[in-house]
């Protein structure tokens, strides 16, 4: 028997589509009985071997490969990268999500890259300041890349992150991520919402998850937005090894098990002290480090 490659790429009541990697062509396929038996069930992601039933149209699932990866929210396998969305106004993301989102990726050991879209929406000399500050903070530790839908502004440059990769695009509800894909990729044609003007935020647009294949190569997940993030299945503990411009210092503070917050001869607090780590990123991981705490210990 000749087996066939492919990635799953979305899925229905009984079939799943699964696009072939050599043809790059879609196939409805369904599961054997087995997969339900031995609890595998195959997800968004996966690299699938099937083949294709005679005198029928539809494919067989034979086997799953092993995963990289698995990502739950969304629940995606094989995830290259993440690229975060976010924007300054129209939403105004507070600097706290974005932290807490790098803390979840640093855990899941994954790439990120940063998106700062709307910039366009950015005139006024304080909220340019904005902008030029919140790159200051974060291009030492991730890609940053500012984007406008409106200007058009480093769009090739997106294209250069997605090619060739499966990537999950993550950030609050209305910040752009469906309109930047609508713009890679009109094809596409996915629906965008409009920002709520009471509530200052998306409507929660894109709901469901799916593997959308990119006309220059590569996949990407339009995840629905979310209005905050749960911090799920973390150690207080373990936080400060998420913050990676800590790494430097975390030797040099007197306790080897310093948490950084209030121990004295602490390393990363003098590093804030002279400005060789953002006051901010400390600030938010020592709320990011009490709101875990509190969690615990309800
Ligand atoms: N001014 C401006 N508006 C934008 C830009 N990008 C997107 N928008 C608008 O912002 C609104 C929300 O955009 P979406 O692409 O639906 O946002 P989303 O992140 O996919 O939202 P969810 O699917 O709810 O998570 C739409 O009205 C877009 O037209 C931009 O660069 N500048
Ligand atoms: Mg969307
Ligand atoms: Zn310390």
């Amino acid at each position: 028997m000749n087996y066939r490659k492919g990635i799953v790429i979305r899925f229905h009541s009984n079939t799943l589509t699964v696009r072939d990697l050599e043809t790059h062509t879609n196939l409805e396929c369904y599961m054997p009985g087995k997969f339900k038996i031995q609890k595998i069930r195959p997800i968004v992601g996966d690299y699938v071997e099937y083949y294709i039933e005679e005198n029928n149209e539809f494919g067989v699932i034979k086997n799953i490969l092993p995963r990289k990866n698995e990502l739950y929210r969304p629940k995606v396998a094989n995830v290259d990268q993440v690229v975060l969305v976010t924007s300054l106004k129209d939403p105004k993301v507070d600097y706290i999500v974005v932290d807490k989102f790098l803390v979840l990726v640093e855990k899941e050991k994954l790439e990120v890259v940063i998106v700062v879209n709307k910039i366009d929406l950015l005139i006024s000399p304080e909220e340019k300041k904005e902008l030029e500050e919140f790159i200051n903070i974060y291009e030492s530790l991730y890609p940053v890349i500012p984007t406008s839908k409106i200007t058009k502004e480093n769009i090739d440059r997106i294209q250069d992150v997605l090619k060739e990769k499966v990537t999950t695009l993550a950030g609050l509800s209305g910040v752009g991520k469906t309109s930047l894909l609508n713009m890679l990729d009109p094809d596409l044609k996915l629906r965008e919402g409009e920002v709520s003007p009471k509530l200052g935020r998306g409507r929660h647009t894109t709901t469901f998850a799916q593997l959308l294949p990119l006309k220059f190569g590569g996949f990407v997940v339009d995840t629905p937005g979310f209005a905050d993030l749960a911090l799920i299945g973390i150690d207080k503990n373990e936080i400060k090894h998420y913050f990676p411009e800590f790494m430097p210092f975390q030797p040099y503070c007197a306790f080897s098990d310093c948490s950084h917050i209030s121990e004295p001869d602490c390393a990363v607090k003098i590093a804030v002290e002279n400005e060789e780590i953002s006051y901010m990123r400390y600030k938010n991981y020592c709320a990011i480090y009490k709101e875990v705490e509190q969690q615990t210990n309800r």
